[in-house]
């Protein structure tokens, strides 16, 4: 693994923490009913002193809305109610005049809360959700689950009170990219095992899932007009066979997290980063070795040739049928950690791929490298490793931050934890949360950041509950550094809500390291 120079952050820095007082309400919580620990912290929420709202068998969900995503999302969260209190929770369409009802209702006019936000309020009477669209829709669920007691995620029937309580909520998400990432190409993930990781994103209301589909140890994704690309033995990380998903795996992959509003972005990482791209094609290698089959974790040392017109038809079957099955509008090329090029073939390979993605009809998305090369206003930089994403101001590109030594969710938790890498850091959860991407590189501002994405590399990540013990629990940290405004975050806050998440995850199968900075 190359140790990469830490001088770079020498120009960045970070926030302390702002202990400003909550604008949010508190009051003592009615009895009965849990402590509210919701994650993102809401823009406003207040805890009312009223009657809780307690659900019964009789409770319908009631839909209000012309279209049948909202009555999908109806569905959604009556199959969550249903195991757990054994209720029937019928769904239906009907009128916002219902009482003793959850109240689902689609309401354009509720611009004031933008895309993907949501208005909430609980009385001992009704529940009602009200969202300018569907995405706010299911947040605004999300956070009513947050709201039950943790049991709700059993799917074991437990005769007790299933109340919810009294609150207002006004809700919406400060960045609109909050992304988590999942490298399958160190070692590979099935399917199902990638929904599984959806999942925990949908409750923290994530809406873009980056996977790293390419990299030297394995190609993950069929593609049809090139099989050699996937029958090319491609490997991973300590040997073994690896795996990959066929087109109509994918599709299942993005059908799952768009029922969930997460946009998929796919990642084909070039010119670097190709070793088990050219395994099939070794006439484009101008890495520093030739292509043969790869296990260990070096990185840099493969390179398609950017100076071979066969490289750019290659790279236009490959953009253009993952293009053709990926809805999302972004097409990620990686272009990190290239050494085997120089500045102009570099510069020029970024360009020319940056046409391709858009002849496909996406926005071209690449690690922070990728401004050294002319961008379009369109194209998106993602930040990790220095300050060099400050660039993309140049072209008037937006850029989302992945800080290494904040959010990278392969960084051990403390030197102790036997799994993952350090070479940003040591990321314990509280470093996860306590910074604000606004203020940690110098001359990058809010409106240069599209949002903010927690990358998850697997060199070390071998199955899912390796994936879930280094993603959780500052997977949640990133959320709410991504959703909620600076000023209603405080990490004494935080570590008390979080706390309150781990029954959570245990009902739900997730593994998590207990870190001390929690009061579990
Ligand atoms: C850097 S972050 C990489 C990856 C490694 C990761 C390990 C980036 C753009 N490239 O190739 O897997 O470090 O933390």
């Amino acid at each position: 693994m190359t140790i990469r120079s830490l001088a770079g952050f020498a120009l960045l820095f970070a926030t302390a923490s702002a202990c400003r007082p909550s604008t949010r309400p508190s009051g003592p919580a009615p009895r009965d009913v849990a402590r509210v620990s919701v994650i993102p912290a809401p823009v406003s929420l207040s805890v009312g002193s009223g009657a809780p709202f307690a659900l019964v068998d009789s409770t319908p969900i009631v839909v209000d809305a012309p279209t049948d995503e909202a009555l999908r999302i109806g569905e959604v969260l009556a199959t969550l109610l249903r195991p757990s209190t054994g209720f029937t929770i019928p769904v239906t369409r009907g009128a916002s005049a219902t009482r003793r009802a959850i109240l689902l209702r689609i309401d354009a006019a509720r611009t004031d809360v933008g895309d993907e936000g949501y208005a909430l309020s609980v009385t001992g009477d009704v529940v009602r959700i009200d969202a300018p669209t569907p995405a706010g829709l299911f947040h605004g669920v999300q956070t009513l689950r947050q709201l039950l007691p943790f049991g709700i995620e059993s799917d074991m029937m437990t005769k007790r009170e299933w109340s919810i309580p009294a609150v207002t909520i006004t809700d919406r998400p400060r960045f609109a990219w909050r992304g988590a990432m999942l490298d399958v190409s160190r070692h590979f993930f099935t399917v199902d095992e990638v929904k599984q990781y959806i999942d925990m994103l949908a409750l923290y209301k994530f809406n873009i899932f980056h996977i790293h589909l390419t990299d030297d140890q394995g190609w993950r994704i069929e593609i049809k007009s090139r099989p050699a690309l996937t029958a090319a033995g491609a490997t991973q990380v300590g040997g073994g066979p690896g795996g990959f998903y066929t087109q109509g795996e994918y599709a299942e992959i993005v059908r799952y997290a768009a029922d969930r509003f997460l946009t998929v972005v796919p990642e084909v990482d070039m010119p670097a980063h190709s070793n088990a791209m050219l395994l099939s094609n070794p006439e484009l290698s101008c890495g520093k070795r030739p292509p043969a089959t790869y296990t260990g974790t070096e990185v840099g040392f493969s390179a398609l040739c950017p100076d071979k017109e066969e490289t750019y038809r290659l790279v236009d079957d490959i953009v253009r049928e993952i293009a053709a099955i990926t809805p999302g509008p972004y097409f990620h090329i990686g272009g990190d950690e290239v050494e085997a090029l120089t500045h102009e073939q570099y510069a020029r390979f970024v360009e020319r791929v940056q046409e391709i993605v858009n002849r496909h009809g996406k926005r071209m998305v690449g690690w922070e490298e990728i401004t050294k090369a002319r961008l379009l206003p369109t194209s998106i930089a993602q930040q990790w490793n220095s300050d060099s994403a400050r660039n993309a101001q140049r072209s008037g590109s937006k850029i989302v931050m992945s800080p290494g030594p904040k959010v990278y969710l392969d960084m051990k938790h403390t030197p102790s934890t036997e799994l993952g890498l350090s070479w940003a850091g040591v990321n314990e959860v509280r470093v996860s949360y306590d910074w604000d991407p606004a203020t940690y590189i110098v001359g990058v501002t809010e409106s240069d950041i599209l949002g903010v994405e927690a990358p998850l590399w697997s060199e070390t990540v071998r199955n899912l509950a390796s994936a879930q013990y280094l993603a959780m629990p500052r997977l949640p940290s990133v959320a709410e550094v991504g959703w909620s405004p600076q000023s209603a975050r405080r990490w004494e806050d935080f570590r008390v809500r979080l706390a309150a998440h781990a029954p959570r995850w245990r009902l739900l199968g997730i593994n998590y390291y207990a870190s001390p900075q929690i009061p579990w």
